[in-house]
């Protein structure tokens, strides 16, 4: 199965974390990571008195079903010291969000399958359409489609 992932980090050395979710999921025994996108700089989505993000998308394949996927990113997220804390939509050392499971449409009480917000994240989107551009997804809408609507909000590729 094809998977894509949303990786994002504004703690602790975002570069560093977001470069390290990339070699866990490289790493991990039941993953294979297709193709990551560059990485990008973003603006904080929620309270603006927090740092900018490191946001990045890979694809993937695997053979675990989406509740299995899920324990294998939480177990690389805690891996990766994050701590989850009270605030919502506050910094974050590591996340990690499954974007998209094939065209499988799924909502239960852990994952919502395809990710709630990706439709109008910029720092989802535009990383997508670097390593899918032609992407399709499962209601029908192209990605290309709805990036029409979201604008970049200041994402820009991130260069050393
Ligand atoms: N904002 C940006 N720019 N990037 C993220 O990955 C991100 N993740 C979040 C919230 C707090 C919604 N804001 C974000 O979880």
């Amino acid at each position: 199965m094809r998977a894509f992932i949303a990786i994002g980090s504004n703690l602790s050395d975002p570069v560093t974390q977001a470069k390290a979710a990339i070699t866990a999921l490289e790493q991990s025994a039941v993953i294979t990571l297709v193709q990551a996108s560059s990485l990008y700089s973003s603006k904080p989505m929620g309270p603006a008195d927090q740092p900018d993000y490191i946001n990045a998308v890979v694809e993937i394949a695997t053979d675990l079903a989406p509740d299995a996927l899920l324990d294998e990113t939480q177990r690389i997220e805690l891996e990766h010291g994050r701590v989850r804390k009270a605030e919502r939509w506050g910094p974050r050392t590591l996340d990690l969000d499954i974007l998209l499971y094939d065209d499988v449409v799924m909502d239960s009480p852990r994952l919502t399958i395809p990710h709630y917000g990706m439709k109008s994240r910029e720092f989802v989107l535009y990383p997508l359409a670097e390593i899918a551009a032609e992407l399709v997804l499962p209601c029908g809408t192209s990605l290309h489609t709805l990036l029409q609507h979201v604008d970049r909000n200041g994402l820009t590729v991130w260069s050393e």
